[in-house]
């Protein structure tokens, strides 16, 4: 039957005639015929959304074509692959990014103009995939369109969450948080493989039986949820590689609770199968913390588990010989979260596989390897004991065991060191003992990686001390990056366009190192025009986003300021926020004539809160208190206006950051791991102003530091600088701004009151008050350049020039080499 059909498919596609055809006209054909049968709207009688819907679904069909090919390809060849494991992608749109990784833009453009409507107005139609909190969410975006337009053998894997990130609204300047419901009017980028499912155990009990003679635990489980396969097509840029992103949902299991269906309480019983399904309901908002939350571990155990049986089935349709799994798989896993992968290997090696514990530990420590995301040992996840050990019995004892084997191990060479020892366990003792799940990852993976090299640094000399001094060769430091065709080509045409006219070509696109060729035009007039145009035009249309939405008009020739991330006391947008008053305060108590000298500025700050993170709040709330006041003054005018802009995501992203003059990343030194926001603006030629912090340390290198505005305490004074306390206080401009705060000069004097607090009386942690007077500086010497347009046009060049390293194919690059062993695999033609 099978070479039946074969012969049948081999017919077929010959009657298809191959591919999938990309001229006008069949673009025109598949696109109504989407309309008509996919959408079932009438062809004579569809609006923009029903028309986005059918575009996608044209665009879906080609991504799916490349998808098929691959994994066949990958199939014949059976490549090492690399498993990228993350609770977290954020993805933001597709459909732009897959036409034009897929090389057929122009195409598509060409027959929607024909058809009547416009690419653009259809691509603003689509709604973002926002499964992940922030830079680490979006880092991992970047990485799957790295792997896959350098043609790596890669899967990602993840949850698919039925609720992505909140969609953040404001109410009289303040934060509320709302449903995000994304899948509310269809998912046309995912394909659902109903018959790719795995049971993912809960709860239970281990008990020990004897088999061939030896003694071995079984878990004997109290509860099965179906995790079942959502595929997303992930094309690569000039290759016909499209990889696979696959996303675990949780559904009811046909083995759930078959004892309530015979004793008769039915209505019960699928109530509790529904319950079942909360598994992958919703996001945790918070990427910070998230200690000891059942649902959250819950959520970890789904996607591992299921993830690794895919993983282990795909490897056994070939292998006989759990031997040659290093051979064929790396495992990465992104940040602690999927750590109890390490645990889920283990326990099917040796409980289900049956293979010797030194023997299953061994090919477990060559494949997993793990890149951290935070620096405070705070972020670290701790999973108490008892949690674990009701959610997971069997993974607990696999725990202490690998514990116990590392304790003895580190006796050799500690000795009586207990202090050590305790703090290098996997299991901290305490008020609640707890699952130290990154010492879980250190003991067991070979590469630890670090994100820029100030973070490996901070994690090499404080965070994992312990382990560097054992282990100094695990630790690695693997600069993030982000992607040139999300960040450049995609939201920023005009740029794009600029860079390969003056480079003679696209091929930057692919090898972006290429672009440092712009630096030899960096004086040249006539790329000055072109660039000031193309930022002109980037500028004018944000201008009007931001009018649509917060009814402020803004002037095109005022500087373009702007802090777009997550709000958070370490980023310090406080510390802009005091800024922009002392700013206010300046012009307010100038003549006209100084006036006259004044670099007008739009400032604009975005970004969530946690749900839960109170001081972030009011962070929101400061921001809008003062653009209140400073908008409506007519003293003012347009020599500053402040704007917070609502709900931002990757889509509002790819809109800001090419409009922005400046950018401000102020993270106190040592506490942002990386930062990829700055990345992204670096491309797009904003000039940065920031601290040494994190990556900003090697942009400075790259692009040479007069061209960015840096300030602020260094890393190794930090330390020191808490030490002393009270920090000085700061300056008299900072004392006078936070008074202003105090005094109600904004209103909301009393719910203001422990914002202050945090800088002054509360110890000020964070430095804001030792950094003013230096981030004032910086901030002058922003204003000076902006001044001389044609300098500033240069710096500008200068640093989309000095981009290259900052591509997520350079991390990627590293990674495959240094951490995974894996080589390209580049399905042909
Ligand atoms: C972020 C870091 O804060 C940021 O500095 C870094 O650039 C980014 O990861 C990518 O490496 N971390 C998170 O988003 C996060 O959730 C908690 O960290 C583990």
């Amino acid at each position: 039957r099978k070479g039946g059909l074969k012969a049948k498919a081999e017919k077929m596609f010959g009657l298809m005639d191959g591919f999938l055809k990309n001229d006008s006209v069949s673009l025109q054909k598949d696109i109504l015929d989407h309309v008509e049968f996919t959408v079932a709207r009438s062809r004579f009688n569809f609006d923009d959304f029903e028309a986005y819907q059918a575009l996608a679904h044209s665009v879906r069909d080609r991504l799916i074509e490349r998808w098929h090919d691959t994994h066949q390809y990958f199939k014949k060849k059976d490549p090492k692959r690399i498993y990228f494991l993350s609770l977290e992608f954020l993805m933001g749109r597709s459909l732009t990014n897959s036409v034009i990784n897929l090389g057929i833009q122009d195409q598509y453009a060409d027959a929607l103009t024909q058809l009547g409507f416009d690419f653009e107005i259809l691509a603003e139609q689509e709604g973002d995939a926002a499964l992940g909190n922030g830079g680490l969410a979006r880092f991992a975006a970047c990485q799957m369109d790295s792997l896959a337009t350098l043609d790596y053998p890669a899967w990602g894997y993840g949850l698919r969450y039925q609720y992505g990130l909140f969609r953040q609204i404001i109410v009289d300047g303040f934060q509320h948080e709302q449903p995000d419901f994304w899948l509310n009017f269809g998912n046309p980028w995912e394909i659902e493989r109903v018959h790719v499912s795995y049971p993912v155990k809960f709860y239970g009990t281990v008990e020990e039986e004897v088999l061939n003679g030896k003694k071995c635990k079984i878990w004997i489980p109290g509860e099965s949820v179906e995790a079942v396969a959502y595929d997303n097509p992930i094309p690569g840029y000039g290759t016909r590689n499209a990889i696979n992103l696959r996303l675990w949902a949780a559904k009811p299991s046909d083995q759930y609770d078959m004892e309530s269906y015979t004793t008769g309480d039915y209505i019960n019983a699928i109530v509790n199968r529904q319950k079942a399904e909360t598994i992958s309901n919703v996001l945790y908002p918070d990427d910070r913390s998230y200690q000891g939350k059942e649902l959250r571990l819950k959520q970890q155990y789904f996607f591992v588990s299921a993830s690794l049986q895919d993983i282990i089935r795909r490897f056994k349709d070939l292998h006989k010989n759990f031997d040659e799994f290093p051979e064929k798989i790396a495992l990465q896993i992104n940040d602690t979260h999927p750590s109890i992968s390490i645990a889920e290997v283990m326990r099917v090696l040796v409980d289900e596989e049956h293979l010797d514990w030194s023997k299953a530990w061994g090919i477990a420590c060559r494949i997993f390897s793990v890149t951290i995301h935070a620096v405070q040992p705070e972020g670290l996840e701790k999973i108490p004991v008892d949690l674990l050990g009701s959610v997971l019995p069997r993974h607990l004892e696999i725990i202490y065991e690998i514990n116990f084997r590392l304790m003895e191990e580190l006796k050799k060479s500690f000795d009586q060191d207990y202090d050590r020892l305790s703090r290098m366990s996997i299991i901290e003792e305490g008020a609640v003992k707890s699952i130290r799940m990154a010492n879980l990852s250190l003991a067991c993976c070979h590469t630890v990686n670090g994100v820029s090299r100030v973070h490996l640094e901070t994690l090499k000399t404080r965070v994992f001390k312990d382990f560097y001094e054992l282990w100094p060769l695990k630790f690695q430091c693997k600069t993030n990056g982000v992607t040139q065709r999300r960040w450049i080509v995609v939201s920023n045409p005009s740029l794009c366009s600029i860079i390969s006219k003056w480079l003679g070509t696209e091929a930057w696109i692919r090898n972006v190192d290429l672009i440092a060729g712009l630096r030899e035009y960096a004086k040249d007039p006539d790329l000055h025009t072109e660039w000031k145009n193309m930022k002109k035009v980037n500028k004018m249309r944000l201008a009007e986003y931001i009018e649509t939405l917060t009814s402020v008009k803004v002037s095109l020739d005022a500087m373009f300021d702007v802090q777009i991330k997550r709000i958070h006391e370490y980023k310090r947008q406080l510390l802009n926020i005091l800024g922009i008053i002392h700013r206010y305060d300046c012009i307010k108590n100038m003549d006209e004539s100084d006036k006259r000298r004044v670099v007008p500025r739009v400032c604009i700050i975005g970004g969530k809160a946690a749900p839960g993170y109170e001081v972030a709040k009011k962070i929101i709330k400061l921001c809008h208190a003062v653009a209140d006041k400073v908008n409506s003054d007519p003293d003012i005018g347009d020599l500053l206006k402040v704007v917070f802009i609502p709900d931002y995501n990757v889509s509002v992203a790819e809109l800001v950051i090419p409009g922005s003059d400046l950018s401000q990343h102020l993270s106190t030194a040592g506490h942002e791991a990386s930062g990829t926001g700055c990345m992204k603006f670096l491309m797009n030629g904003c000039l940065l102003l920031a601290t040494a912090d994190g990556s900003a340390v090697e942009i400075a290198e790259e692009i040479g530091e007069p061209n960015m505005f840096l300030f602020g305490a260094k890393v190794d004074e930090v330390p020191a600088l808490r030490e002393k306390g009270t920090t000085l206080k700061g300056s008299l401009q900072f004392a006078r701004v936070v008074r202003m705060v105090r005094d109600g000069y904004f209103g909301f004097k009393d719910y203001f009151k422990s914002l202050c607090d945090t800088v002054e009386d509360g110890g000020d942690f964070y430095l804001l008050g030792h950094d003013f007077a230096s981030y004032l500086e910086a901030q002058a010497a922003a204003d000076r350049a902006f001044v001389d347009q044609e300098k500033w046009t240069q710096m500008s060049i200068l640093s989309t020039a000095g981009s290259g390293k900052f591509s997520s194919d350079r991390t990627i690059e590293e990674y495959a080499e240094q951490s995974w062993g894996i080589e390209p695999c580049k399905c042909p033609f």
